[in-house]
């Protein structure tokens, strides 16, 4: 250590050293990508990001992504020794049950985590969703001498993110967006798991990236800090295009008998390789001790402290300027609803209920979006090419392009999942409501996105159209049949499949409302009429299920729960029972989830538990819907992949029809 302070390969090994010994110490974990990436983020921390350790929720920060998640203990390093709220005990805990430094990062867990990455990939797509966030907030929001939104997201991806068939989604679509402010690290170390990607990973990595319409810096020693000081450099100032820094780097760098191999990749090194680590790289502290001045040098606080004042400062005068546009600035980061929404929306909804109109609910969504897309400036759509098919455009749409990024539109191509993990990033990134639109049987393209997003509880609004075989000719290959219930099997998802132009408004609500989670709203192709609701029944719609109908006088002798389109079967199902002069119920549960948040006393007042003849309808797969009817109930539904023809037709070729509801509440009532 000279007297000028640690050298740049000093503050690097501090990471490789906290990295090595955290993985020794929970003999689980990856120390290669840690050790091999440590001077560039040396160089990126030190030198460029903007952040303040003490609010890493302050809006105009710098986004730092780590897409190859499993080198999280580069990035809980980082946290760390830059002054966050992440103290040395937690990198002891690494991996641990109940510590905050999990496997790989999770959002939420330690103050710093921009995103939940691991699923390799999608962490560069969450990095260009917040780029394009950033983009979109600038273009709308600053203005002469106010450069309200201005910072960059940097992401760290390794072969294993760029091998992923997402990385060409999302930098196809970075390219054409022209997202300048992002800039990703490649580390090219030639290593993944099986071992030297020579045999599994040979395209010309550079040229590929060319062909995108991105900025690309070749052949950078991502072990040489000046190298990698004027890659940013040059990044920076290349603001029209996204950048990819290429970093040769050496895995496992400083482990004299594992560096470059992937013995290094996700094991601990051992006892003594660690030591001659230490030994090679001239670490002379033991585990976890990290001398006073190395923590010095590192510390950001009091330059992310004044990074964040000055920018506080400029907000303040920006509201002075220009008040309305501040004020909905604040109110788009806070996630906060404009003021009278709650009473436009129940109008609304009383409006929908009086108009009684017969509407494919995937139009009766589109109606939605002209009626609270007005109000809410930070809904910002887009459709993987359905636009048309998903009726996820409307009046007030304007399209984003390279140019003008001010719209709120963005046509994401056929990309479902670059889409949601955008939308993802573009929610963490905050400011926005991302929607997205593709069919329901496209989102197992997206399908991790999805998860991702229920996992961080980002509030994605996912609209799900041709929900059934009711869109007919298409085939076997665009009628979902299994999707629902893995949607709806998702921890934190809530999923919405409405009846009518009414549920889908109160859909629409709740999904807008929700602060908490992803909302999937399922929606048909095919035209719905619109069912009557008398007294409080309007007002439980919100609670995601309840008795739209009773049929006859008295006590139900058995219960038909639909949901969407087999709504309207249902009740047909009903009026002819009711004719034979039997008493039956109708229960729509457009959102199970939401139906399941309510009170055990609401619910046994909708299902009465002692109501054992039950029968659920949906052209879906029947297993879900079990628990539910009971044992001794029955389930009118999908129990095959579904086949093309006409959409009335699949439904008399599948018996999903009131006849076959009728007899299955007749074979019943014979009990
Ligand atoms: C989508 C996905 N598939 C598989 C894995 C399991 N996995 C974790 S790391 C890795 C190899 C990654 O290679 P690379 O990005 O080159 O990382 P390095 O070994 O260089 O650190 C794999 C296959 C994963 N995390 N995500
Ligand atoms: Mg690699």
């Amino acid at each position: 250590m000279s007297a000028a302070g640690p050298s740049a390969r000093e503050l690097a090994n501090a990471i490789r050293a906290l990295s090595m010994d955290a993985v020794e110490k929970a003999q689980s974990g990856h120390p290669g990508a840690p050790m091999g990436m440590a001077d560039i983020a040396e160089v990126l921390w030190r030198g460029y990001m903007r952040h303040n350790p003490a609010n890493p929720d302050w809006p105009d920060r710098d986004r730092f992504v780590l897409s190859n998640g499993h080198g999280s203990m580069l990035l809980y390093s980082l946290l760390h020794l830059t002054g966050y709220d992440v103290p040395m005990e937690q990198l002891k805990q690494f991996r641990q049950v109940g510590s905050l430094t999990a496997g790989h990062p999770e959002y939420g867990d330690l103050p710093g985590i921009e995103t939940t990455t691991g699923p390799l990939g999608q962490g560069l797509a969450n990095a260009a969703g917040m780029a394009l966030a950033e983009k979109h907030l600038a273009h709308r929001f600053n203005k002469p001498g106010f450069e309200l939104v201005n910072h960059y997201t940097y992401c760290f991806a390794g072969d294993g993110c760029l091998m992923e068939g997402i990385s060409h989604e999302v930098g196809s679509l970075a390219g054409t967006l022209g997202l300048g402010k992002l800039i990703v690290f490649y580390d090219d170390n030639g290593i993944s798991i099986d071992g030297e990607v020579e045999g599994w990973f040979t395209e010309d990595t550079v040229e590929r990236f060319r062909a995108y319409g991105w900025h690309v810096i070749p052949h950078v020693d991502g072990h040489d800090p000046a190298e990698v000081d004027m890659a940013i450099d040059n990044a920076r100032a290349h603001t029209g295009q996204p950048t990819l820094i290429c970093c040769r780097t050496t895995i496992g760098y400083g482990s004299p008998n594992k560096a470059g191999t992937e013995a290094t990749h996700g094991a601990a090194l051992g006892a003594d390789e660690v030591a001659a680590s230490r030994e090679k790289l001239g670490w002379k502290y033991e585990p976890f001790e990290i001398p006073q001045s190395i923590y010095d040098a590192w510390d950001a606080r009091s330059a992310g402290a004044g990074a964040e004042q000055q920018w506080n400062a400029l907000l303040e005068s920006y509201c002075r300027e220009y008040p309305e546009a501040g004020s909905e600035f604040r109110r788009a980061l806070a996630r906060e609803l404009p003021d009278g929404w709650a009473d436009k929306a129940d109008a609304f909804i009383h409006e929908c209920q009086e108009n009684m109109e017969k509407l494919a609910t995937r139009k009766a969504s589109q109606q939605c979006l002209e009626h609270y897309g007005p109000q809410l400036p930070e809904l910002l759509g887009g459709s993987a090419d359905l636009a048309g098919s998903n009726n996820t455009l409307w009046s007030g749409s304007k399209v984003i392009t390279s140019k003008d990024a001010s719209g709120n539109y963005v046509h994401y191509g056929v990309r479902e999942f670059a889409m949601t993990a955008m939308m993802n990033g573009m929610s963490l990134h905050g400011g926005l409501r991302p929607y997205g639109g593709t069919f329901l049987v496209f989102q197992d393209y997206a399908r991790n996105a999805v998860r991702m997003s229920a996992l961080m509880h980002q509030p994605d609004i996912l609209v799900y159209t041709h929900d059934s075989i009711g869109l007919g000719e298409d085939g076997p290959t665009h009628q979902p049949v299994e999707q629902l219930a893995t949607l709806r099997m998702t921890p934190n998802m809530s999923v919405w499949r409405p009846c009518d132009t009414v549920e889908t408004a109160v859909a629409w609500r709740f999904a807008v409302e929700r602060v908490d989670g992803p909302t999937a709203l399922v929606l048909s192709r095919q035209g719905l009429p619109c069912q009557t609701r008398e007294g409080s029944t309007l007002d439980h719609v919100a609670r995601g299920g309840y008795v739209l109908a009773d049929f006859g006088d008295g006590e139900p002798e058995a219960v038909i729960i639909a949901t969407g389109s087999e709504v309207e079967i249902a009740m047909n199902a009903a009026r002819e029972l009711e004719e034979q002069r039997r008493t039956v119920r109708v229960v729509s549960l457009p959102s199970v989830d939401m139906f399941l948040r309510q009170d055990q006393d609401y619910r046994d007042r909708v299902l009465p538990p002692h109501i054992r003849r039950r029968v659920a309808v949906e052209a879906a797969a029947t297993d879900y819907w079990w628990k539910f009817v009971g044992l001794e109930g029955r389930i009118v539904g999908m129990n095959s992949f579904g086949a093309s023809g006409k959409g009335p037709d699949l439904y008399e070729h599948f018996h999903i029809t009131a006849q076959a509801v009728r007899s299955a509440v007749e074979a019943l009532l014979e009990t």
